[in-house]
Parts: C-alpha cells; structure tokens; sequence
C-alpha cells in the first residue's frame, strides 16, 4: 500500500507568509541584470546564508530561526554579477528529503524530533570563510564545510578532529593581524550544560588554546567580542532548563531577573581560573560592533535592547513584548580588566537610534575603530508602511536604511533604497588592499516589496546619496542572517577541496 505523506503546504503565520514565503529554491543565474555600474577593481564573493525550510514543519509556529540553511553567493568580477544558491546538505536535510517529509521538531529541543539524529543542526545562521573552506555555522553544532566555488555541502567540520566542543559559534573572529579564527561553544558538553569552550585556531587550521569556562547561567551566548589581549562573552537573559525541554517545551525562555553578564577572558594561555563574570542590569545583546583597548580599559561596543528581542520565546509568564516596540540603540561598555568590582559603570550610548546588524571594516576587528555601519529602522524616511507591513510576512525586524557612524563625531550618514524596500544585513569590501578604514563599498540584500523580488545594492562609503548599482535577482530570497565577503584572491590561494575533512 502507497505510504501516505503529509501535504505540503506552509502555515499561515507571518513567518510563512508574503516575503517571508518559503523560497526553496537552488540554482545558477549568471550575468544577473545592473543597474549603474559595478567598479572593475570589485573581485571576489559576496556569501549569505538564510534560514529556508526544505519542508513544511510539523511543530505549530515554528519560528524562522528553525529553517534550513540554504547559501547564496554573489560572484563579482569585470562587472558582472553571477548567482549561485544552494542548500546545505545537512544530515537533517538529507534524512528530511529522503522521507519527504519533516522530521525534526522544535528549535533546538531533540526531544520533540520524529527520529534520532547524529547531529540536527540547521547550519542556517552565518556562512564563514577560513582556510579554504566555507563554514555554514549554527551555535547548537559543529559547522557544516563547504566548497567556496561550487557550495557543494563537503561534511559535518570539526577541524580534521581537533574541535572539542560540541558546539561552535555562529559569530567567530577572524584576526586580521594573526589571522587566527577566535572561536568558542556553548552548552559546548550537551543541551543544558554551563559549559563554554574557548579556543584559537591558526592560520593553518590548527589549534593553538583550548580553555573550558563555566557560566553563570545556562543561557545564549549568540555573539562575543575580541580584543588584542582579551575575549568577551555577552549573555542573553535567554536561560536554558533540561526539564522543561524533556517535557516538550522550548529550549529558551526569557529571564528579567538575572543580569546582563559579560565574561571577560584573557587570551593566549589563560587558566578557567582567570575568568570574571561583569554583571550590568538585565538587558538583551545584541551582536557585536566591535572591541579594543585602550589606556588598559576594554572598550566594547554593540546595540543594547531593553526588551526580549526573541518575543518568540517569552518569559516563564508567557509575556513578551509587541515586536512593533522592540528596538535597539548602539551602547559602549568600558571595562576595566583588572577590576575587581564586577558590577560594571553604565554604558554610554553611541548612537540613539533603533539599529542591528553592526559591522566594521573587518581588517579593524579588535582594534581601535571609527566607522561602523548598521542596519537602521529610520522613522523620518518615507517608507510606505501600509503596503510593505502588509507583504513583507513576520520574524524579520523592519529596517528601511543602512546607517554609516562616524565614532569620532558621532555623525550618522544614510542610505534609503526606496519607499518600498527593506534592507538585510550589509557587508563592507575595503576599495584597495591598503585603503584607510571603511573606504570602499557596502554591499546588501534588498527586499522589493513592489516587485517582490530580491535585489543587491552597491554604496560607496564615501557617497551613501544613490546607489553605485543595483543588482537584479529573478528570484525572492527571505530575510537571511548574516553574510561575509571573501577577496578573490583571498579565494585564489586555495585549492577547493583540499584538506582532509572528517565527513
Ligand atoms: C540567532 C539566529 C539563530 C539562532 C540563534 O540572530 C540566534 C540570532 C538563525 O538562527 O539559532
Ligand atoms: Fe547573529
């Protein structure tokens, strides 16, 4: 007797609807249309990652942080524009396509799975380049590689079997000056351990610094910060509990009543030992800007919310804000390392107004830094809300306008791409290899409500007035998470595929 599959057909709720609408789709453009002109001394590719569920979910509500991970990539050279996109190939994903149906169940709890698996993970939250490979990385796991040229799905990575953690951060650090990636896991022993794992990789993909860390709480660490001499590790107030996970409910719930923790962690042979935990009051991180130091202080920068920005995951009341009255303003917190009073000043604002997706001149990470750039929710631009609320679908915050801060004067230069778009998270391309820091592009998804499709955008840092081009997709992606830009002769120095992956 023909098995009997469930129909396909994606719920209703905002997550699953108008521009949020699965797009499930994998495939090649090249030569995508341009509007104005791509710069010739632009080379190199332009990766994304989105969460995107291969099938209809099972579990009601899924939020959009469950979807699959599928990658796009944008490859830049002579002015054109080629498109590639595919799905990670992860054991779920497989499984998933083999029965035809969902088999995974609620956002990180194993316990509401319809079978068992190695490991679930969606691998669908940052998509980074180091040493040749392409890792698609989610925090419950270790990264999936990937082939930079061809986004074939080349194994589960842990790092020709040095990674001793369970998990692995979707936010590591390249160092521009060691070229080390700073990375770290948490709940790195199993779901609802303390645990934290801090460790360094070489340039060569070797490990140089392992340092197991226990934590204040069993709660998110989605981001952290590095400095030349130290790493931080900012704690959402989302706290973790076991039993209730083995009981069928979420792996997060909001807690008001524990501080905002920040750990500080000396690197390059720190003890666990070394570890303080700062507390400030009860607050939601966001991701980070940036970190330095100066005169012995911690200089840590990043936008701060005062509400449960995951309202998908309310609190043990079941409260959670209205998402419309969530927002985040750019906060600095000056730490002093040798302190011993760990409740820490008040940090001062940078910037007040509602921003996310914070980032720098990448070769600036760590070290003192002027231009930061964000997506922002301008309220004085002339979106045309009615209709874009109307189609744009849930779980993506609204922001109308990508913002460039000058930290020195606090001047905030804006692009607005049009009264019917939104704006996904940018990435910045230096204009030469020896440029001053934030000269050269910013290059982002933009979502077209009028046409319902999705289009890249080109900005000169230095002239953010009109776009330098507009790049056309045949195709709607959704709201995607985080995306990095890799120099093609960054890219040019490996051969793909070499290095001996544990797959
Ligand atoms: C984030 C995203 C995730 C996740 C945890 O943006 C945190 C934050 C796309 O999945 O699993
Ligand atoms: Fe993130």
């Amino acid at each position: 007797m023909a098995e009997s599959l469930p129909s396909v057909r994606f719920s209703t709720h905002p997550q699953f609807s108008g521009f949020m609408k699965p797009c499930r789709f994998e495939g090649d453009t090249e030569n995508l249309e341009v509007i104005g002109t791509i710069p010739p001394e632009i080379r190199g590719t332009f990766y994304r990652v989105m969460p995107d569920p291969q099938l209809p979910p099972f579990v009601d509500n899924d939020p959009w942080f469950n979807g699959d991970g599928s990658v796009s990539a944008f490859r830049i050279e002579s002015g054109r524009v080629h498109f590639k996109q595919r799905y990670v190939r992860t054991e779920k994903f497989q499984r998933e396509r083999k029965a035809k149906k969902a088999l995974a169940g609620k956002y990180r709890n194993k316990y509401t799975d319809a079978v068992e698996f190695k490991v679930r993970t969606t691998a669908n939250t940052n998509i980074v380049y180091f040493n040749g490979k392409l890792l698609a990385c989610k925090e419950d796991a270790p990264p999936y590689a990937m082939d930079p040229d061809t986004l074939e799905t080349l194994g589960l990575y842990d790092f020709e079997g040095q990674l001793p953690s369970l998990t692995f951060t979707a936010h590591p650090k390249l160092d521009p000056v060691t070229r080390e990636l700073v990375c770290f896991g948490y709940e790195a022993r199993g779901d609802g351990t303390p645990d934290i794992c801090y460790f360094c990789v070489d340039a060569t993909g070797k490990f140089t610094e392992t340092v197991w860390l226990v934590s204040p709480v069993v709660a998110m660490i989605h981001d952290f910060a590095v400095t030349e001499n130290y790493v931080l590790f900012p704690i959402i107030p989302q706290t973790c509990d076991l039993e209730r996970m083995k009981a069928g409910g979420e792996h997060w719930q909001w807690n008001p009543d524990i501080p905002f923790y920040i750990g500080v962690l000396p690197r390059r042979s720190a003890k666990a030992s070394d570890v303080k935990w700062f507390r400030a009051p009860n607050a939601f991180p966001g991701h980070t800007c940036n970190a330095f130091e100066a005169d012995g202080k911690i200089m840590l920068d990043l936008p701060i919310s005062d509400k449960n920005v995951f309202f998908w995951w309310p609190d043990a009341q079941g409260n959670a804000p209205d998402p419309r009255e969530i927002t985040s303003n750019m906060f600095r917190f000056e730490i002093d390392p040798k302190s011993t009073d760990l409740e820490l000043p008040p940090a001062r604002c940078l910037l007040r107004e509602d921003i996310e997706f914070p980032r720098i001149d990448d070769r600036f990470m760590s070290h003192e830094y002027t231009r930061a750039f964000c997506s922002l929710n301008d309220g004085s631009a002339p979106t045309n809300w009615p209709v874009v609320a109307q189609r744009m679908g849930g779980g993506f915050p609204p922001y109308n306008t990508i913002g460039q801060l000058d930290l020195s004067t606090g001047e905030l230069t804006k692009y607005f791409p049009g009264d019917m778009h939104l704006v996904q998270e940018t990435v910045f391309i230096p204009r030469s290899h020896g440029t001053a820091e934030g000269n050269g592009w910013l290059l982002f998804l933009v979502n077209n409500y009028d046409t319902m499709l999705s289009e890249v955008h080109l900005v000169d840092t230095e002239d953010m007035s009109s776009p330098k081009a507009k790049i056309l997709l045949p195709v709607r992606l959704r709201a995607g998470l985080h995306g990095n830009w890799v120099d093609a002769a960054e890219l040019e120095t490996f051969e793909p595929n070499v290095g001996a992956l544990r797959i």
